[in-house]
């Protein structure tokens, strides 16, 4: 079984962290733990427990009307603050991990450390490839990125640990040491998948050791060009985290509460990022995209864009990349993937429909009188920039989403397990209950 000993100055750091912060909320239990922070409606109970304050996330938080802030960082902040690769702009996952975990902008050292770490413990287990390729090759990627990450259970530490024998003030240790695990081994799962599924099993080895993470995944995956690479790091760092209340995030989050390793959680979590409302948007919008331009012979105009959103809405379906449950403004992580878009792509024929669409959707939804939020969210932007690189399946998208998603549900998770946070267990009603509840 590979080591992790090069993260000993993390979990120094980290130790330290985690004590005072136990302090902290052991003294605002002692002092604070009566007072509400929220009151349930019925209408919330029914409709997505939208806003109920009753779960605490560290690791990041979303604004409704500024976007997401990694521990208090916003996304501009994060590209400009954090650790790049040599010549790049663009944040590098490392980074973001480390200030995922820690809180603290890390220096270039740092996350060099992080860097080195996971690419020295890239092994796919030899059983992993072989359970893939039982499946049929036209199994959605997200089936085997769940699968795939179920199958390397057999490696998890915490799971063996536990088994043991551990001490409870332990389980965040060993938490961090299966997530640096985990992550190392992700990429090379996310390009075995892409490989297996669109390039006819022709799988490429991991690059030159000096590689960062994202631009080896980038190169797995059949890519070599510094800009997409520059894409990766991009995309990889900014949907790591989302706050704790998305289903990704929460899913996983639930499955650790029971002391699940990072594995069963991960998995679970991934299995909420395929739904269609969630991280599978991606795919949806590119395959809609597609969809207009199929139908149309090529590229639409502003007047046919807008009867195909109403079509789309008429048929009593979403528009694929808008609205969302927290935020009212365009997402910040769209702005990000424009920015990139516009100095990469600026005449790509999918960058220019995307921009289309952004002119037209929101005036569609907002007479459509529905979404509450009619801006694009995260997913409306990745689609036509992964095809400009070549990456024309689209439904593989959600699995790079994962692989970012992984970044922050496991720095999560350690901290779940550094507070104590117990088994989760939310109080339901049955609809008699809220019928004599509400005549009394
Ligand atoms: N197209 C059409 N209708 C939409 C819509 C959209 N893009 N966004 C919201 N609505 C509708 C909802 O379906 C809902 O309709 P009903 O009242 O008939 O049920 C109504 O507007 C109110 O919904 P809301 O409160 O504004 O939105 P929710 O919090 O319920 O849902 C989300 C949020 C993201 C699921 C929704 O906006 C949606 O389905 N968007 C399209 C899918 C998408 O892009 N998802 C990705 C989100 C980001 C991510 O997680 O990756």
């Amino acid at each position: 079984m590979p080591t992790t000993q090069v993260a000993t100055a993390l979990k120094t750091k980290m130790a330290a962290k985690i004590a005072a912060r136990r302090e902290e909320v052991k003294k605002i239990l002692a002092e604070h733990g009566e007072r509400k922070i929220a009151d349930v409606t019925v209408s919330q109970a029914y409709q997505g427990m939208r806003d109920v304050k009753c779960m605490v996330t560290e690791t990041s938080a979303v604004d409704p009307n500024e976007g997401i802030r990694y521990r208090g960082f916003t996304i501009p902040e994060l590209q400009d603050k954090l650790p790049k690769a040599a010549g790049g702009a663009q944040p590098l996952p490392e980074a973001v991990f480390l200030l995922l975990l820690t809180g603290e902008v890390p220096t270039p050292a740092d996350a060099e450390e992080v860097r080195a770490t996971w690419r020295a413990n890239e092994t796919l287990p030899m059983h992993v490839g072989k359970v893939l390729d039982a499946m049929p090759a036209s199994t959605h990627p997200m089936t085997q990125l769940s699968a795939g990450i179920l199958a390397m259970q057999t490696e998890s530490l915490f799971a063996e640990r536990y088994r043991k024998g551990m001490n409870k003030n332990d389980y965040w240790e060993v938490m961090l040491d299966d997530a640096m695990l985990l992550l190392a081994r992700l990429p090379l799962l996310a390009a075995y998948i892409y490989r297996r599924s669109f390039r006819g099993g022709k799988h490429i080895l991991p690059g030159d050791r000096a590689l960062d993470w994202a631009a080896n995944l980038g190169h797995m995956l059949g890519n070599d060009q510094p800009e997409f690479h520059e894409f990766m790091r991009l995309y990889l760092s900014i949907l790591a985290d989302h706050e704790g209340g998305n289903v990704s995030a929460h899913a996983t989050h639930l499955v650790g509460s029971a002391l699940s390793d990072p594995y069963y959680s991960l998995s679970a979590g991934m299995n909420g990022l395929a739904g269609p409302l969630h991280g599978l948007a991606n795919q949806e919008v590119m395959r809609w995209i597609f969809g207009v331009k199929e139908k149309l012979g090529g590229v639409p105009t502003k007047e046919q864009l807008t009867a195909f959103l109403w079509d789309t809405l008429n048929k009593g379906q979403v528009i694929p990349g808008y609205g969302h449950g927290v935020l009212r403004v365009t997402d910040p992580r769209y702005i990000a993937q424009q920015k990139f878009a516009e100095e990469h792509l600026p005449q790509d024929e999918n960058f220019q429909i995307v921009r289309m669409i952004f002119d037209v959707a929101p005036k569609v939804l907002m007479e459509h009188g529905k979404a509450k939020d009619p801006w694009p969210n995260v997913d409306a932007q990745t689609g036509c920039i992964f095809v400009h690189y070549g990456l024309v399946e689209y439904d593989y998208y959600t699995v790079l989403f994962g692989v970012s998603r992984a970044l922050g549900v496991l720095a999560s998770l350690v901290w779940d397990r550094a507070l104590g946070l117990p088994i989760e267990r939310p109080k339901s009603v049955t609809t008699e209950w809220v019928r004599k509840f509400t005549s009394s």
